[in-house]
């Protein structure tokens, strides 16, 4: 399988924990490639005609892309279990799709800033992208520590990518500030050797 990939992208990061997690990684090739929504990829666009990291090329059937179905298909081929099944399934995609909401703000307040010419900035729309990663960051601590002290499921890598870009690109907000639990369990969820290995580069 080869994995169209980037370094510093949290869906990404996303579908590389989860590879390194179900010990998949030798069976994909990555393919580094830079894409913003002003400089799209041809070639990465025969895989995701979106132009968007990750995607993924497969041989028993069509390129996959967006990372929630990339995860979803590892997970089913590894058998890993990390959806659950039942009842339990839609709390995993729940929490996922909470992290995934944070990293779309993150992603489009860092566009705003540095593809954005500064003189056609808007300051409100930036508050706003904020307000979503700090409500996404708030309902976190407030309803789902329970859920984050079990075992390893979608829901906490998708977490901990989330918040591991929001210390890259967005330091200065300080999330830990208001969201001491979730800090905590970050802390030791960061420590994991999958996130340990994904890290993005600084910078
Ligand atoms: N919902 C998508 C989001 C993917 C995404 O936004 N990727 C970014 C990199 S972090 C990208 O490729 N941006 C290029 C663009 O928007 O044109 C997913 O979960 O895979």
């Amino acid at each position: 399988m080869k994995l169209y990939y980037s370094a510093s992208s949290p869906f990404v990061r996303k579908v590389m924990v989860l590879l390194h997690e179900t010990c998949q990684l030798d069976d994909v090739t990555l393919v580094d490639i830079s894409v913003t929504p002003v400089a799209p990829s041809d070639a990465l666009r025969a895989a995701n005609p979106l132009s968007k990291v990750p995607a993924l090329d497969r041989t028993d059937g069509p390129a996959l892309y967006d990372s929630r179905v990339i995860c979803a298909y590892l997970d089913d081929r590894a058998q890993a279990g990390l959806y659950r099944s039942g009842a339990e399934r839609w709390d995993m995609m729940t929490l996922e799709a909470t992290a995934d909401g944070i990293m779309d703000a993150a992603l489009s307040a860092r566009y705003e800033v540095g593809l954005r010419p500064a003189e056609l900035q808007w300051q409100d729309w930036l508050e706003g992208q904020w307000s979503k990663m700090a409500i996404g960051v708030g309902t976190l601590e407030r309803l789902w520590m329970a859920h984050l002290a079990k075992p390893l499921n979608i829901g906490h890598i998708a977490v901990g990518c989330a918040l591991g870009y929001l210390d890259l690109r967005h330091a200065d907000r300080d999330w830990r500030a208001s969201a001491p639990a979730l800090a905590d369990w970050y802390a030791g969820f960061s420590a994991r050797p999958s996130m340990v290995a994904t890290a993005p580069p600084q910078g």
